[in-house]
């Protein structure tokens, strides 16, 4: 059985895409206990559904947790249940952005933490509708030593949900190629206010992105990643924004939404390690600092 912490958009799309009886969620402490969640579900193709799955009871001894809560709630979320789990449960993280990752391998280095980049798109235009906006892949990788050993079977496991899951040796380098063209898209959006695409020919975006890139490029050299020019990260960020136009990114959506956004792993992750490195991030800090105005902080 695998264990699901965190039942928004990304936790219900593995509930609906894993096989039924695979799956359950973890319930918060001291949240009622409920037999199952259910839930419309409508995939990337065919027709909808009703999905449900159950809550773990206190008895289940799940193989692999899934963590699918936003970065900002990551650490409180796994502190309320790890106590509960065998030291050798694989706990696999799917947070946007950097720094709740190393965060949580830093706070359980002897457990088998895992990562995942993922490019599949979930989201919950009702409360009680699940749709797979759009199918991609997810890279698992270790960020613990003890995780190394567990890779192949985390991934086996989710395998069996159909969607395209990959092992990945260098997790942290998939999570920077995310984290760049997040950093290069998403303010942007959340402050224009617009679909990814209208940021490509707004002022704010043209006077800033070089600088941007520029900051990018150096920050992830001094972060031992392999050096890309600023013209190519521009290049990259440029690919996406257009590639997914009528998108309207998550910063945006949790921004309208009235939620938290996950600013600070991403653009603010940006500047505290350039503050920590001694790199100046003026761009990073001007986007990270406006994100902040606009949302629950
Ligand atoms: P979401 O807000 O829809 O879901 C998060 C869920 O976690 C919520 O239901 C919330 O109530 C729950 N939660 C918060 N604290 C909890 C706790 N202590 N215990 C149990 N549950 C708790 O967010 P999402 O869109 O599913 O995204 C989750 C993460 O996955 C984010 O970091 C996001 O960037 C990343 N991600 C999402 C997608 C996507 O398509 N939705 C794609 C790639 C990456
Ligand atoms: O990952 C994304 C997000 O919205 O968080 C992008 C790539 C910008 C697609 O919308």
């Amino acid at each position: 059985m695998i264990g699901i912490l965190g039942a928004g958009s990304l936790g219900r799309l593995w509930g609906a895409s894993l096989p039924a009886g695979s799956a359950g969620y973890l319930a918060r402490p001291g949240q009622p206990l409920r037999d199952n969640l259910s839930y419309r579900f409508r995939p990337f193709n065919g027709p909808e559904s009703t999905v449900r799955t159950p809550f773990l009871r206190a008895i289940d001894e799940p193989e692999l947790i899934l963590v699918t809560t936003k970065a900002g709630d990551t650490l409180d979320a796994i502190a309320g249940i790890v106590d509960r789990l065998p030291e050798s449960t694989p706990i696999l993280l799917f947070q946007n952005g950097l720094g709740s990752q190393q965060a949580v391998a830093g706070q359980w280095p002897e457990r088998p933490i895992l990562a995942a980049s993922t490019t599949e798109g979930a989201n919950r235009p009702q409360p009680d509708l699940l749709v797979h906006a759009g199918t991609g892949d997810t890279w698992v990788g270790p960020m613990t030593e003890p995780a190394r050993p567990c890779l192949q079977g985390a991934v086996a496991l989710l395998q069996a949900s159909g969607l395209a899951i990959h092992p990945e040796q260098n997790i942290l380098r998939r999570l920077w190629q995310k984290l760049i063209i997040n950093a290069g898209i998403n303010p942007y959006t959340a402050i224009l206010d617009c679909p990814n695409g209208g940021i490509l020919n707004a002022p704010l975006y043209q006077d800033t992105i070089e600088d941007l890139c520029q900051e990018l490029s150096v920050l992830m050299e001094a972060a031992g990643q392999d050096r890309e020019s600023p013209a190519a990260l521009r290049q990259k960020i440029e690919g996406v924004a257009l590639s997914t136009a009528g998108n309207t990114s998550s910063m945006r959506a949790d921004v309208l939404q009235g939620r938290r956004t996950e600013i600070d792993f991403i653009n603010g992750y940006l500047m505290k390690l350039g503050n920590d490195l001694g790199i100046e991030t003026p761009v990073n800090q001007m986007l990270t600092e406006r994100v902040q105005q606009l949302s629950a902080h």
